[in-house]
């Protein structure tokens, strides 16, 4: 009986340890599975800190094991002698030991934080300003494109991101391509990386910053050259001109340019609000809401109605408009490709 439970122990420890052990696509939070040189140096630190750790691990055991059956005393057999006091080998060895192995670890480290600091960038470096709000992020391109929670990064460019704060701290983290760095109100903390493999890293805020901390998500789009290069000529056309055979398309625009939604959002040649992400070209994004909800007019229509009601604490007012003319205006903005 005794036996069968402690194989059931046994084997859902080893399911939970198991399930640590998925591909990088079935966990893409994982920092194991670096895809820039920043995440690289990180990596390669975490496998000699570890390395070192399991080696003072396994010492520690083997003299743990050595303590309890080879030098113990049975009872009534005298104890050893004391030999602290007066061995200065022995002193010395393990005042130094330790030590060593401090070191071992704080070198690779110390090197490591100088190395990751991000405030050196190549020439020709892409800059790009990032800036955290509750509880989404706005990133500036040099060229003026604007866009929101999904960044565009080409592959095997250098690329600087300035991290700067609308309101209180944040903290930029993609666990594949590198961070986490704090994003600090009334300072600019830089990050610096060479993205090698396209494709797409979930991002999400690291330090807690209210209600909606955990609804502060992102994507970054690693794309080759040749891809980023389109995706920059599409956002700097300007926004997309409305069809005149598209009637419900063009009422949204009307109904958008006379709404409140103006003092808030920017669509370029509309409007220029700039409290909430930038909209001009809204339906060229996978997410909304900083990653929490994907992009279809279901969803767009569910948050223009109550965004409170699928993100906790938003800094939009629900404007509750129902029926036709709340149809109107996804179709308008899913339309802003
Ligand atoms: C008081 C300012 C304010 C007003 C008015 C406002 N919004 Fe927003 N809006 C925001 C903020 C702030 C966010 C970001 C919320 C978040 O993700 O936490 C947002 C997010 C959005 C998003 C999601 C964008 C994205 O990429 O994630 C859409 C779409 C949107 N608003 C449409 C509208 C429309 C349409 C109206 C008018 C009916 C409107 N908003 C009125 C502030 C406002
Ligand atoms: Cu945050």
């Amino acid at each position: 009986m005794i036996r069968i439970r402690s194989a059931a122990r046994f084997a859902s420890l080893a399911a939970i340890a198991l399930a640590g052990c998925a591909s990088a696509s079935d966990k893409p939070m994982t920092t194991l599975s670096p895809k820039s040189d920043l995440a690289q140096w990180i990596y390669r630190l975490f496998i000699q800190v570890t390395l070192w750790d399991a080696l003072i691990f396994a010492i520690v055991v083997v003299a743990f094991i050595l303590a309890l059956f080879v030098f113990s005393t049975r009872v009534g057999e005298a104890g050893p002698a004391s030999t602290a006091a007066s061995d200065l080998t022995l002193e010395v060895a393990w005042t130094l030991g330790p030590a060593l192995v401090l070191l071992m670890i704080s070198i690779p480290t110390v090197r490591t934080i100088f190395r990751t600091q991000g405030e050196h960038a190549p020439e020709g470096a892409l800059e790009i300003r990032v800036i955290a709000h509750q509880w989404w992020w706005d990133f500036q391109y040099p060229d003026g494109i604007k866009t929101a929670n999904e960044l565009h990064l080409p592959s095997g460019r250098s690329v600087r991101l300035h991290l700067e704060s609308d309101d209180i701290i944040h903290s930029f983290w993609v666990p594949q391509l590198g961070g986490k760095r704090d994003l600090v109100p009334g300072q600019v903390n830089q990050i610096t990386l060479v993205a090698n493999t396209p494709g797409m890293y979930p991002g999400q805020c690291a330090e807690f910053c209210g209600l909606s901390h955990a609804n502060m998500r992102f994507r970054v789009f690693v794309d080759s050259p040749a891809d980023f290069a389109t995706w920059q000529t599409s956002q700097l056309a300007g926004p997309v001109s409305v069809p005149p055979d598209r009637q419900l398309v063009m009422d949204g625009a009307r109904i958008f340019a006379n709404s409140p939604c103006t003092t808030c959002h920017t669509i370029q040649g509309v409007s220029r609000g700039y409290i909430g992400p930038e909209l001009t070209h809204f339906g060229s994004r996978s997410t909304l809401a900083a990653g929490v909800l994907a992009n279809t007019p279901d969803n767009v229509a569910k948050w223009i109605t109550d965004p409170n009601e699928i993100k906790p604490g938003a800094n939009m007012p629900p404007l509750l408009l129902a029926g036709p003319k709340r149809d109107a205006l996804v179709a308008y903005l899913e339309s802003l490709k």
